[in-house]
């Protein structure tokens, strides 16, 4: 039986502003997303029970200190017509291939001040608990996992949690990142393969086809980051008993050895039932993941009674993920939300039912027989290092 506590000790936050509903709610991938979540959330009375903070938009330096110059020069000139001129067509269309500017990342109108705010929003958050203002800060908007040192990737533009993350390894010496998301971290894990101040952990689909590709089971890191990569690569249908098994087979016993100081999860949406991205035909191939599942695995991690980041990520359904995050969100300040949905502008959308997304999925968990083969057989060698 898992320990049930509750964070009503804890200072909790909550990131959020008319601006970053305003950009976030631009990105290509996810319209309007940000301002379904921050409006069910805020509907269902919430806000009042976190301190809310407004984040502070990062600027050209603070994104270089992950990013290229030149990647981060054109990326927040990108919409700007005179340096679109002065570049000339051809040299500009040379920089948007090279920099991935298009297909999952196009430029859009409003990019530069969403890039700007998506990272700031992290790094607002990362100061919360640097310090120690918050014990557990919540940012939906961040968690663009895919995000490159030089080019976009994924619907990632800026690596929030790596800028994130950079600034957090000032001030503790080890960092665990779970990743949740139904897609792998290959941003994340790249600025930190060779590193054992963060230990990575992600859950992802892996098989043929699937983006990005990368997180084979045997990318367990290099040189000083040796075996403070884990990757846990899984098949469709994936389901909460699964999940469970993962957090107790590799999650929990990661942590025990690793000893983190600090937390930062990814709780992109798109394993939910039924995400549009990810479940393709009738049969679905995504995951078969509810509400409960994702507050299971967070409840446990909260319960390690760590300043703990919360990030949002994928996730495809705008109602699907507010109902997520709304949930997530009322289980961490301890209230008991209706499982109707309330009254507000955005009540319409949440047809037909008008619930909190409780949909049971029928799809096979063709993990069952992979879950064998999941053990944590990784030591950390470098637990009490001292680089
Ligand atoms: O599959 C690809 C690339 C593009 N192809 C040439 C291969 N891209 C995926 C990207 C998924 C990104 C997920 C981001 C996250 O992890 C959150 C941070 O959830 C992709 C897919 C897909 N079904 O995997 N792009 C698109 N679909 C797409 C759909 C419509 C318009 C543009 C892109
Ligand atoms: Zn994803």
């Amino acid at each position: 039986i898992p320990e049930t506590k509750n964070n009503t000790k804890k200072k909790i936050s909550y990131i959020c502003s008319n601006d970053l509903i305003k950009y976030m709610s631009l990105l290509p991938s996810n319209k309007t997303r940000s301002y379904f979540v921050h409006s069910l959330v805020s509907a269902y009375g919430l806000l009042k029970k976190m301190r809310i903070i407004n984040p502070k938009p990062a600027n050209k330096n603070d994104l270089e200190v992950f990013h290229s110059p030149d990647y981060i020069d054109f990326l927040l000139n990108a919409e700007n017509q005179e340096y679109k001129e002065k570049l000339g067509k051809e040299k500009y269309e040379k920089k948007m291939k090279e920099y991935s500017l298009e297909d999952d990342c196009p430029i859009f109108k409003g990019i530069t001040k969403y890039c700007m705010l998506v990272a700031g929003s992290t790094l607002t958050a990362v100061h919360e608990l640097i310090t120690k203002t918050s014990d557990i800060v919540i940012n939906w908007d961040g968690g663009r996992h895919h995000a490159m040192a030089q080019k976009a990737s994924g619907f990632c533009y800026v690596n929030d949690i790596v800028l994130g993350m950079f600034k957090l390894s000032r001030y503790y010496k080890r960092i665990m990142y779970i990743d949740l998301d139904i897609h792998h971290c290959n941003g994340v894990e790249e600025a930190f393969y060779y590193t054992s101040k963060v230990l990575s952990f992600s859950i992802h689909r892996h098989d043929i086809g699937f983006f990005p590709g990368t997180g084979d089971i045997k990318s367990v890191g290099s040189g000083r980051g040796i075996y403070h990569t884990i990757n846990v690569p899984l098949r469709p249908g994936l389901n909460k008993s699964t999940l469970k098994q993962i957090y107790e087979r590799a999650i929990k016993p990661a942590k025990e050895r690793y000893n983190p100081q600090v937390i930062v999860i990814q709780c992109g949406g798109d394993g939910l039932i039924g995400d549009p991205l990810v479940h393709k035909n009738d049969f679905g191939n995504g995951w078969n993941l509810d509400l409960s599942s994702y507050w299971e695995c967070i409840n446990n991690i909260l319960n390690w009674d760590l300043p703990t980041l919360i990030l949002g990520g994928g996730g495809y359904s705008n109602t699907n993920v507010a109902c997520l995050d709304a949930y997530i969100t009322s289980k961490i300040v301890n209230e008991d939300i209706d499982s109707n949905i309330p009254e507000h502008n955005l009540l319409p959308y949440y047809k037909p039912d008008f619930t909190l997304y409780e949909y049971i999925g029928k799809m096979p968990d063709k993990n069952i027989e992979e879950l064998v083969k999941i053990r944590h057989k990784v030591t950390i060698e470098n637990n009490n290092n001292n680089i």
